[in-house]
Order: structure tokens, then sequence, then C-alpha cells
């Protein structure tokens, strides 16, 4: 997955050290709108490498999250041209927290919309804090969809916990994914811990293995 994803992607790497034996090190993986947005979630995961399940989802078409993972703003809003799945998106924003309860968390992604002011920097952690900008492929996008983020912990690093965002404006985010890499056992490809999105991926036929 890491060397697919930096062989075929922009990607930034950022290493800390603490203490003399202890490096970690998260790989941040940005992919513009323009070449992997796409409204069949089948096609949208595999421009973004995430063909291989299971995933955890959230949609954020309600005011709710999926169990496990809290976030510090509560506000969805319905806006199609900045969604990317179904009609609603998270925020708007301009600090958010993501707090990640679920274990073993890996891979943690999220799309970006609305990012006007393009300042957004993201905190892994609450250890390293990356300015997106940085990143090849970064856009800024007015009331329409700017990047997918995609946040990859590599071998020697802990389980991705929380994700921070800052000194953004007003920015929307939508289809959050969690992905495990001791996820439970199951029959499905995506896994909405609450069930909440079923008949979404029911529509596109299960995400993962299927042929788009
Ligand atoms: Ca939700
Ligand atoms: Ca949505």
């Amino acid at each position: 997955m890491i060397s697919k994803y930096a062989m075929r992607l922009s990607s930034l790497s950022f290493l800390f050290i603490s203490g003399a034996l202890s490096v970690s090190a998260y790989e941040l993986h940005l992919f513009p709108a323009e070449s992997t947005y796409n409204p069949s979630i089948n096609v949208l995961h595999r421009n973004l490498g995430l063909e291989e399940g299971p995933l955890i989802l959230e949609d954020f078409e309600d005011q709710d999250m999926i169990q496990g993972l809290k976030t510090n703003f509560s506000e969805t809003e319905k806006n199609r041209s900045t969604a990317w799945d179904g009609t609603r998106v998270g925020g708007p924003f301009d600090d958010a927290e993501f707090e990640i309860g679920v274990k073993n968390v890996r891979l943690f992604g999220i799309a970006i919309a609305d990012n006007d002011g393009g300042q957004e920097q993201v905190t892994v952690n609450q250890t390293k804090t990356v300015h997106l900008q940085q990143l090849p492929f970064f856009t800024s996008r007015s009331a329409s969809r700017a990047y997918y983020l995609i946040i990859v912990a590599t071998e020697d690093d802990p389980d991705i916990r929380t994700i921070r965002f800052s000194n953004a404006f007003s920015i929307h985010c939508d289809h959050l994914i969690l992905k495990q890499v001791n996820p439970q056992p199951t029959d499905k490809h995506v896994i909405n811990l609450r069930d909440k999105s079923k008949s979404l991926f029911e529509k596109t036929n299960h995400i993962g293995n299927q042929p788009n």
C-alpha cells in the first residue's frame, strides 16, 4: 500500500525524533479532486488506491459520528457541490479535531472542499503539524471539491488517534475513512459501525473487490 502510494502519488513524509532510538513517521498523500473524485464510490476508492477493504466510513449525512469517532464540530451542511458522497458535508470549520477511539487505525482519509484560504494545516497524534500547501497537487477551491487527504502510519508508527485541522478557512469535509491493520472479520468491504450508510453501499455493490 505505501510503496504503491509512493510510486503513484505525490507524498510528503514527515519525520520526528523523540529520543535517540525512537523515530516515527507518517505519510501524507494528497489527491486532487479533478483526477480522483467520482460519484461512484467504487471508482473513487480505486482512484485513491483503497480497493482493499475493509474500511470504516463516516459520510456526514447526519449529525452523528460513527461509533468511536468524535469531533468538536456538530454541524453538517447540505451542499452537493462540495459533497464527496451523498448530499451533505461536515463543517464548515476553521479548526477541527477528530478523536479516533477505534483501535488499530493505520490509515485516515478525508475529503476536503471549499478551502478558499488555502492555509490549512494538519496535526497527527498531537505531534507534528504539516502545512498542507507544501504537498504537491495542493489546491484551494471556493465552493467546490479540492482534494482527498490520506494519512498512513508506517510500520514503526503508533496507531492514528487524533487528527487536527487548524488555520483553515471555513472548509468542508466528507467521506472520512478509517482503515485498521487488524479489522474485525466481516463479510462486507465497508463497515459502518452503526450501519447508517448501508443503503449507500448497497447501491454501489459494496466497496473493495467488485469491478465497477
Ligand atoms: Ca454521520
Ligand atoms: Ca457526505
